[in-house]
């Protein structure tokens, strides 16, 4: 960890030993958080309190300072407070924090976001990512009048009732089987596949065409590490879904905007029926929505009989972040620059384990990036799972006490945000490979 200039500590107004906080927070909370992942219970080491955050830096409220790769899971292409953002939020914020009624900004994200995806013609905002894809589902289940869903295996989709099969992210990283409190009524009308395989898929279709849904897929994998699709993968769902009228879903919660400017479906050059959407949408606010064809999206009511609907749903505040994170985009146009940055940081942790024989795989996807443990090829969430998990859980505390913060877990993608600078990288990669040392030591 390094010393910050503790600027953080203000902001929890005297909490600032974390030990103190975790035996509150989990008196008070289940396991002391909101969400499972951020217990670090697949790493071990010190989960943190994070008391503020600047560019590519995150500081704790003991005022250690981290190199952020997980960056809010995924939303903070711009990096932590952008003086944009910021400034778009409190502007907001000061007409009002919520209305209840439309705000011109929903248009604007909306139109915005039609413009870039080339899947989307009309879309609904909601408050998260698995709001969005069990809104999806719903749509689809609704306009086909079928009830089975395809999902992979190791893909995740959040944590609604459909989803908590074979599912990547959290689920994967506790090793938890299908989830206690789901009815095996509503699993059953999910089936699996394993990522990659289409004559898996295609066996599924033979088997029960006629009452799939849908397919949902992340179509980069980023909840079981990062897994990019084989050549074909996509285009053959696009075919195999067209073949037996189901729709096809593209969970680009965090491939959106991240992929490419378009997400995957632009990036890959297949066009699903549905999208979801979250992370990167929102510029950090809570904000995820579903779109896709106008056929499909006039089903949603009140235009159509697909109920979905949402008390905080299209925020002002969320809508203002979101767009000012966008416009930021726009006029930047930070793709490439940050796609050739993350291929350089894999390629140099790659070359770092491969020059102490540590067996490793990797990827770089536009801003998101993975490493596996293993020699590879990782093409599954079968091939992922035989990742050293014991390996990595140590190389994520040596890094972390050397400053860089990555996912606590292996099943989850890394992302890279414009503020990363070249310098940071050079750090990164100075890290890891001392990390790598101590870990191997350590074993
Ligand atoms: N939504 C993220 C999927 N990998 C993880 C964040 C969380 O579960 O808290």
């Amino acid at each position: 960890m390094t010393g910050g200039d503790g600027a953080g500590r203000a902001a929890v107004a005297g909490a600032t030993d974390q030990e103190e906080l975790w035996r509150r927070a989990r008196d008070v909370m289940p396991g002391g958080v909101s969400s499972p992942v951020r217990a670090f219970n697949a790493v071990g080491g010190e989960a943190f309190f994070s008391a503020s955050g600047r560019g590519a830096h995150l500081e704790d409220v003991e005022g250690n300072r981290y190199l952020d790769y997980v960056l809010s899971w995924g939303p903070l292409i711009l990096g932590h407070a952008h003086p944009e953002v910021v400034e778009a939020v409190q502007r907001a914020a000061e007409e009002g924090v919520s209305f209840g009624t439309s705000v011109p900004g929903e248009v604007e994200l909306a139109e915005t976001v039609r413009e870039w995806f080339p899947g989307v013609e009309m879309l609904r905002f909601v408050n998260s990512g698995t709001e969005a894809t069990m809104s999806a589902v719903r749509l689809a289940r609704g306009v086909t009048g079928r009830d089975l869903v395809l999902k992979f295996d190791g893909c995740y989709h959040g944590h609604g009732d459909s989803f908590l099969v074979e599912a990547g992210s959290g689920v994967a990283t506790f090793g938890l089987p299908d989830s206690p409190g789901v009815p095996s009524a509503v699993s059953e009308l999910t089936v699996t596949a394993p990522f990659n395989d289409l004559e898996a898929v295609r066996r599924v279709f033979d088997r029960h065409g006629d009452r799939l849904a849908a397919v949902i897929l992340e179509p980069v994998v980023g909840n079981a590490g990062l897994i990019p699709p084989v050549d074909g993968f996509l285009e053959g769902l696009r075919e195999v879904t067209r073949d037996h009228d189901a729709l096809l879903i593209f969970d680009e919660v965090m491939t959106g905007f991240r992929a490419a400017r378009g997400g995957a479906q632009e990036r890959y050059g297949v066009e699903p029926d549905l999208t979801t959407m979250g992370k990167v949408l929102g510029g950090g606010l809570p904000v995820g929505a579903f779109g896709g064809k106008r056929e499909w999206m006039r089903e949603v009511a009140p235009d159509g009989p697909v109920y979905q609907a949402g008390t905080l749903s299209g925020n002002p505040l969320a809508m203002a972040a979101g767009l000012a994170q966008l416009r930021v985009l726009d006029r930047e146009d930070p793709f490439d620059e940050l796609a050739d940055r993350a291929e350089r940081l894999v390629d140099g942790i790659l070359e770092r384990a491969r020059e102490r024989g540590i067996p490793a795989t990797g990827a770089a996807v536009g801003s998101m990036w993975g490493v596996h443990f293993t020699d590879g090829p990782v093409h599954s969430y079968d091939d992922a799972r035989e990742a050293d998990a014991s390996f990595f859980a140590r190389y994520h505390r040596e890094c972390l006490e050397r400053g860089v913060f990555l996912a606590p877990s292996a099943f989850e993608a890394g992302f890279l945000s414009t503020a990363h600078t070249e310098e940071d990288i050079d750090r990164t990669l100075t890290v890891v490979g001392e990390a790598m040392d101590a870990a191997r030591e350590e074993a």
